[in-house]
């Protein structure tokens, strides 16, 4: 078992719902830790950066003008292979699909408004976590 950090978003539906104490809790629950967190809000520059690989996609432009559309948080966990354990607790991306007992699929039922980001391997969690956490 390698100890990972991986980066969480919990995007502004996430907020705007006041569900960040619930996901932030199912983390918690896990014993995944806290290791950072601040507020911010995503910039088109941001968006760009942090979805580099989606730019140029259909959903792009719905995907930039949701995740700008409020006030975001970002979130640096730590634990036993990180990056796949938070993926498997948030479930795939449309939270039609996800399964209940994940994340998505307990609070989502959109393929864009699905509350939560978290890198999808440890590579884009090293790259990740210096774009939020550029002091880190
Ligand atoms: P995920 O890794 O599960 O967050 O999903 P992706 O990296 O494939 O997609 C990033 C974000 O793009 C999703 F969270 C939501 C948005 N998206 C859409 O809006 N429509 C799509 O068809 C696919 C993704």
């Amino acid at each position: 078992m390698t100890t990972q950090q991986t980066l969480v978003l919990l995007k502004p539906d996430a907020v705007k719902r006041q569900l960040i104490g619930q996901i932030l809790s199912r983390f918690e629950q896990k014993g995944l830790k806290i290791i950072n967190l601040r507020w911010f809000r995503f910039t088109q520059e941001l968006a760009r950066q942090h979805y580099a690989e989606h730019i140029g996609k259909p959903f792009y432009s719905g995907l930039e003008e949701y995740v700008m559309s409020g006030a975001a948080v970002a979130v640096i966990l730590e634990g036993p292979e990180a990056v796949a354990v938070v993926r498997r607790l948030i479930g795939p991306t449309n939270g039609v699909e996800a399964s209940p007992g994940t994340i998505r699929g307990d609070f989502s039922l959109s393929n864009q408004q699905n509350l939560v980001h978290a890198s999808d391997s440890s590579a884009s969690a090293e790259r990740e976590i210096k774009i939020f956490f550029p002091a880190v």
